[in-house]
């Protein structure tokens, strides 16, 4: 039997410590479904220290993204306050193990998106605003190497957030939304918002009907992240990661000059 209590604290641990830990999945297999019991009990770990759930994310919903994970299914994760990063305070990199950022595209939730077959339309008539975003995930895998499982058990990598300054009405296409990622002012990679499952709001769709499953619904003032749209780049001290949308504005991450950890 898998014990999800220990393999949480195990995750809970290696996040706090900022300290990665060999797959899960290298010792013992697991289950889809109990990698997100195991999810659940790691999140609330952290809700017993104080943080407070405030939305959920989806990762691995373009091919740049499972690509590069080498994963070919979207998963579902928890976004805590305690993620939240204000755009412009400096992100010191030494509470990380070894983090990577992505642009993402953020909705923020006005009305409760509840059952199995929410569509792209219920999505874009309960969605408030929608945003550009930066997330920065870090694996607390060794080498960032995971199966899905894994990944699940481990809130899908999340670590921080940055939202952009304005907000924008959903009212819009956002399929054909451009995305151009700069790093230290030079663009580093491209996508459009279709990247994402063939539209940014059949992401928040599919994740109403994953919460479904377990009687739970996507709630009223929650941000949802849609998924990387690019491949994620990984950071460095001092360095600038802007995320520029064409028609949401523009997301940016500062990261602080001095690594404290080495
Ligand atoms: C898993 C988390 C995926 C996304 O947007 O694709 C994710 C990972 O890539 O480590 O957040
Ligand atoms: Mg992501």
């Amino acid at each position: 039997m898998t014990d999800v209590s220990e393999l949480a604290s195990r995750l809970y641990k290696a996040a706090i410590q900022a300290e990665a830990v060999p797959p899960l999945t290298d010792a013992e297999s697991l289950e889809i479904d109990t990698a997100y019991d195991i999810q659940d009990a790691l999140i609330a770990r952290h809700v017993a220290d104080g943080d407070a759930v405030i939305g959920a994310k989806l990762g691995l919903t373009s091919r740049a993204k499972q690509q590069a994970m080498g994963v070919n299914e979207p998963l579902y994760a928890w976004l805590t306050d305690a993620m939240y990063h204000p755009i412009d305070a400096p992100l010191d990199l030494s509470r990380f193990i070894h983090p990577r950022v992505e642009p993402e595209i953020a909705f923020v939730i006005g009305r409760r998106l509840a059952g199995p077959r929410v569509t792209v339309a219920d999505v874009l008539a309960a969605t408030d605003a929608v945003t550009g975003a930066l997330e920065i995930i870090d694996s607390r895998y060794q080498d960032f190497r995971f199966t899905l499982p894994d990944a699940v058990a481990d809130n899908a990598s999340s670590a921080a957030f940055v939202l952009g300054p304005s907000t924008h009405p959903a009212a819009q296409d956002l399929s054909m939304i451009g995305c151009a990622l700069e790093v230290d002012g030079a663009v580093v990679d491209s996508a459009a918002g279709a990247a994402l499952l063939g539209h940014p709001a059949e992401s928040v769709a599919r994740l109403a009907g994953h919460l479904a499953r377990s009687g739970r619904a996507i709630e009223p003032g929650w941000v949802v992240l849609a998924g990387g749209l690019t491949a994620p780049v990984p950071l460095r001290p001092g360095m600038t990661v802007t995320a520029r949308y064409s028609t949401l504005g523009a997301a940016r991450l500062h990261c602080a000059a001095t690594d404290t950890s080495i």
